[in-house]
């Protein structure tokens, strides 16, 4: 590690950048009113590009910035996520965009009413596309759970992360002109719960075919209060949430976090500071091991 670099931060110096994701959440006027969601959406793809037998992508590097890897489809939409971090990362220089985007999204959970999620800092940002990943390494939710561990395997996690993990969808929504999916899997999609295990036990479950061809499975809530004129909401699942119900060992972990939130918010914290970290290769003080090309990393 080259000397020129900085310190690494004081508590109080990420005290300052977490309240700054904090003020920056509430967003009335985009989706839900939150941008928690898809800033958790952004850390997630960050890091899921991790492929465990090269040994490469993951969450250094913040690549989604250049266009072979925030051009891809699969990322579509997170442009949104990257610019209500860009007033943070103008503030707060010193911290790099792969920091912050972990950061941000462990704010968010925590916000959202989430388990606290452990966050080691140290990223660096690539200084080109170099060490980009390949396009083509996140799920594709139209698949079933072959595909789901094909995915999460590779990326070295088992079946209780994949489920503990995907209770992250009870955040946010999925919109047509990204994934070409439509609407949210709660009700409410920013708070953070156990709510999406329990709804897809509790529901009967519809195959709809959307206008672009697209399967998703969706039930309207008959029970849930609503004010006059207002239409109930139909919510949906993708066909990777339902194959966690046909599986049969992802299956009772479904059934355990839908009664016992405090599992879920425990296994879900574990999992995802997992996912944070991975690619990240780090010495003996914490600090990430890395070769050229790269902006940011502290002084050892
Ligand atoms: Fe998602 N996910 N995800 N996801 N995801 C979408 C939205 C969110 C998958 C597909 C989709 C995880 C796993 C998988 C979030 C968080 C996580 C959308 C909709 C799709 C299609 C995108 C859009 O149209 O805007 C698949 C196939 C996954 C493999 C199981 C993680 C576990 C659940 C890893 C995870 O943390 C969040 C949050 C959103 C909501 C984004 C928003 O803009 O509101």
């Amino acid at each position: 590690m080259p000397s020129s670099n900085p310190p690494a931060p004081s508590s109080a110096q990420l005290e300052e950048v977490k309240d700054a994701v904090r003020a920056l959440l509430h967003q009335p006027e985009y989706d839900d009113g939150s941008a928690g969601p898809v800033l958790v959406r952004l850390a997630w793809h960050s890091a899921g590009t991790y492929d465990a037998a090269s040994k490469t992508g993951g969450s250094n590097g913040a690549g989604m910035r250049y266009e072979k890897e925030g051009g891809d489809p699969a990322n579509a939409g997170l442009a949104h996520a990257r610019a209500f971090l860009e007033p943070v990362k103008e503030k707060f220089p010193w911290i790099t965009y792969a920091d912050l985007w972990c950061l941000a999204a462990v704010v968010a959970v925590k916000e959202m009413g989430g388990p606290e999620v452990q966050w080691q800092g140290g990223r660096t940002d690539f200084t080109d596309d170099s060490k980009v990943p390949p396009r083509g390494r996140l799920p594709d939710a139209a698949q079933g759970s072959d595909h789901l561990r094909h995915i999460f395997y590779r990326m070295g996690f088992n079946d209780q992360e994949i489920v503990a993990l995907s209770g992250a969808h009870n955040l946010g929504r999925c919109h047509g002109d990204r994934s070409g999916f439509e609407g949210k899997w709660v009700n409410q999609p920013t708070r953070f719960s156990n709510q999406y295990y329990r709804l897809l036990l509790q529901n009967d479950w519809k195959k709809k075919k959307l206008a672009n061809g697209l399967e998703q499975f969706v039930y309207v809530d008959e029970e849930i209060e609503l004010e006059e004129g207002e239409e109930p909401e139909e919510l949906m699942m993708l066909p990777t949430d339902m194959s966690l119900l046909s599986d049969a060992a992802f299956r009772p972990w479904v059934e355990r976090y839908a009664k016992d939130k405090d599992l879920f918010f425990a296994h879900f914290a574990a999992v995802f500071g997992k996912l944070l970290e991975l690619g990240l290769v780090r010495d003996a003080s914490g600090n990430i091991v890395n070769e050229e090309n790269v902006e940011g990393g502290y002084q050892s």
